[in-house]
């Protein structure tokens, strides 16, 4: 069976996380495999949203802990640079919509992938750990990078130096993640949201997504300029032209992606 699974349906790539007796912990297999189909998502044309999720109980607890003591094994450099920080940078650089629906404890690595994404859902169940403390490592995979942006650095600090067990109540008042939802309509809800993205003007979300990255480094005058080059180029969509007519004929707009 696959570490890792891809389906497509109503224009939305589901990539499940799938080594659910292990908490979906990533062995090497698994963290090339999800920079393959993410890649495949930001090709495929057809693809306007992505959702990130997990079989089973947990949606991922980072690092494969025994394959990172295995001597014949990859080592903690590599790991860092050749597994985890493409997955990041490819979640970023996608200029799609990524939602990460977080089914279950999210822990490590596991933890900092969902915060990578734009836009993080949990059900009321879940927890984030950012682990890494317990066992004498650093927050890899972004995590020093989004945490303090997301919530400050007097949490993201103690969360990190502590391990703290972060419920998703906690994560959604700190701003750490868009929302939770009850057990029983998380998928549904879930879903929603990703479809919901998936018919919205897919450029014009790629492109916002682009400032906003942008925007962690950028000083005002710059992001400024941004806005205005970045706004001409959706500016020549066939999505904004479908937006101004929708609205002024008073219709529901049917964008492309385009
Ligand atoms: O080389 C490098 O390491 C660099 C890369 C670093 C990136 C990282 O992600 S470092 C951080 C690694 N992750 C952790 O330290 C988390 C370890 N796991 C846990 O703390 C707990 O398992 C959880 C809090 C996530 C869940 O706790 P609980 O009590 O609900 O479940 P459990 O019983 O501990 O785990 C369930 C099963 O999953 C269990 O297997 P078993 O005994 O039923 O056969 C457990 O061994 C397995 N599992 C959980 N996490 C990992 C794992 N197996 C391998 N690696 C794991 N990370």
């Amino acid at each position: 069976m696959s570490t890792i699974l891809l389906t497509i349906k109503n224009k939305v790539a589901t990539i499940t996380l799938n080594r659910p007796d292990k908490f979906n912990a990533f062995n090497r297999e698994m963290a090339i495999s999800l920079q393959e189909k993410i890649e495949e998502c930001r090709t495929n044309q057809g693809v306007r949203a992505i959702v990130l999720s997990g079989n089973g109980k947990a949606f991922c607890a980072g690092q494969d802990l025994s394959e990172a003591i295995d001597d014949n094994g990859i080592e903690l450099p590599d790991i860092v640079e050749k597994h985890y920080n493409p997955i990041i940078q490819k979640i970023r650089n996608i200029e799609k919509p990524v939602v990460c629906a977080v089914n279950g404890v999210a822990a490590g690595a596991g933890a900092n992938i969902a915060l990578a994404c734009d836009i993080v859902v949990a059900h009321e169940n879940v927890s984030f750990i950012q682990a890494f403390s317990k066992i004498g490592l650093i927050p890899d995979s972004a995590g020093t990078f989004f945490l303090p942006r997301l919530i400050g650095m007097q949490k993201a600090t103690a969360f990190m130096m502590l391990g703290d067990k972060v419920s998703a109540s906690e994560a959604e008042e700190l701003g750490m993640i868009y929302k939770v939802f009850p057990v029983d309509e998380f998928e549904k809800k879930s879903t929603q949201l990703a479809e919901k993205l998936a018919s919205m003007p897919t450029k014009g979300l790629g492109l916002t997504k682009r400032l906003l990255n942008e925007s962690w480094t950028n000083n005002l005058e710059q992001q400024l300029l941004r806005e205005k080059e970045v706004q001409t180029e959706a500016g020549k969509t066939f999505d904004y032209q479908e937006g101004v007519n929708a609205f002024l004929e008073k219709r529901k707009p049917e964008f492309k992606g385009e």
